[in-house]
């Protein structure tokens, strides 16, 4: 009998971190997928770890040899900023390895005569304000709104939401077997700019939120790469983790659109600036926006509407923003360094 798992890729990265040992307390056996050898600290959480890339079809053909997948979290991806420097790659990376889960996924349902979850983070990214003046009227988007992205990164992760649409629905629509094979049961939430106690990301173009936390409380002088009043949604790591699961255990009888926003609270890189001074007062932070990493941000939403996500499956995030900097991050950030002196090299994302 083969070993029913989650298959989670990309589980090196700040999403994994969180995710594995959240389902490892739950005693979910796990088998990760990564470019790079699994961060030693989560190994024995994991019922095994594979090196390997999501364009690799031989070893995903290996992967459902060995093991009955029952939910795959498919986090593996070049990020907005990283993207750019190589479209191309980043686009194989980002879509073309998701088609290949996608496929893994359709023919691991169709074995089991049910459907594999796949749950599939996006980001705010998919949307492209028109201008500076409109992201400010607008306030919060719909998920079906201003769906214009400017990035490598963003246009992936929009097509790869209608792939994921694809697949669960119209899959092989003009067969004659269509209809009655299970197919992948695609759920997607697009999340915010996320901030984690525990590691940096790697990438992103909304980086400089918990670089400039991180930076500060290890002394490290920080130029933030936007200006100060721009203005993006977050979300601390725990409440991504929960969105997460939350969405994977929703009766499918609650989803009623295969794509949600979630968000926890709006604020500005000025406004991050002042809660790390007041936390770190000795902190070097300067200004010094690079015009192209700010242009991008600025097509971002300064707010997201998440309502469906709260009617339906009861999303509901536990950190406000005093709660998240005060309550969490602060303390958690504190402690990290005082543990562990060897530094995060911010320059290296
Ligand atoms: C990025 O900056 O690329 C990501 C994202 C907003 O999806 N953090």
């Amino acid at each position: 009998m083969r070993e029913q798992v989650i298959l989670i890729t990309g589980a090196n990265g700040e999403i994994g971190h969180g995710l594995i040992r959240y389902l490892a307390e739950q005693n979910c056996p796990i088998v990760t997928l990564d470019v790079n050898p699994l961060d030693k600290a989560l190994r024995p959480l994991v019922s095994k770890w594979i090196v390997g890339d999501v364009l690799d079809q031989i070893l995903l053909g290996r992967l459902v040899v060995e093991h009955q997948i029952r939910t795959i979290y498919h986090l593996a991806s070049i990020l907005s900023t990283k993207a750019e420097y190589n479209p191309e790659t980043a686009h194989r990376i980002n879509v073309e390895g998701t088609l290949n889960l996608l496929r893994l996924a359709v023919e691991q349902s169709q074995w089991q005569g049910q459907s594999v979850k796949f749950i599939y983070p996006s980001s705010i990214a998919v949307y492209g304000m028109p201008s500076l003046e409109e992201k400010r009227r607008i306030g919060k988007v719909k998920e079906g709104e201003y769906t214009f992205p400017t990035t490598m990164y963003g246009c992936n992760k929009l097509y790869c939401e209608s792939l994921g649409r694809y697949y669960s629905k119209h899959y092989r629509q003009l067969a004659a077997d269509a209809s009655t094979e299970p197919t992948v049961d695609f759920r997607c939430l697009r999340f915010p700019g996320l901030i984690s106690a525990e590691t940096i990301p790697t990438g992103g173009t909304s980086d400089y939120g918990p670089e400039m936390l991180h930076a500060a409380a290890q002394g490290i002088p920080y130029s933030c790469f936007v200006r100060p009043d721009t203005t993006l949604p977050f979300m601390v790591m725990p409440d991504a983790i929960k969105a997460l699961v939350k969405l994977e255990e929703a009766d499918v009888s609650k989803i009623s659109q295969q794509v949600y926003n979630v968000t926890s609270f709006s604020l500005s890189a000025q406004e991050i600036y002042e809660i790390v001074m007041q936390a770190f007062p000795q902190a070097q932070i300067t200004f010094e926006p690079d015009p192209r990493r700010q242009k991008i941000v600025d097509t971002w939403p300064e707010d997201v509407d998440d309502s469906a996500a709260r009617a339906d499956w009861g999303w509901q995030p536990d950190y406000d923003l005093e709660h998240a900097f005060q309550g969490f991050l602060i303390p958690k950030i504190r402690e990290r360094y005082a543990h562990k002196p060897e530094t995060i090299d911010i320059a290296k994302s």
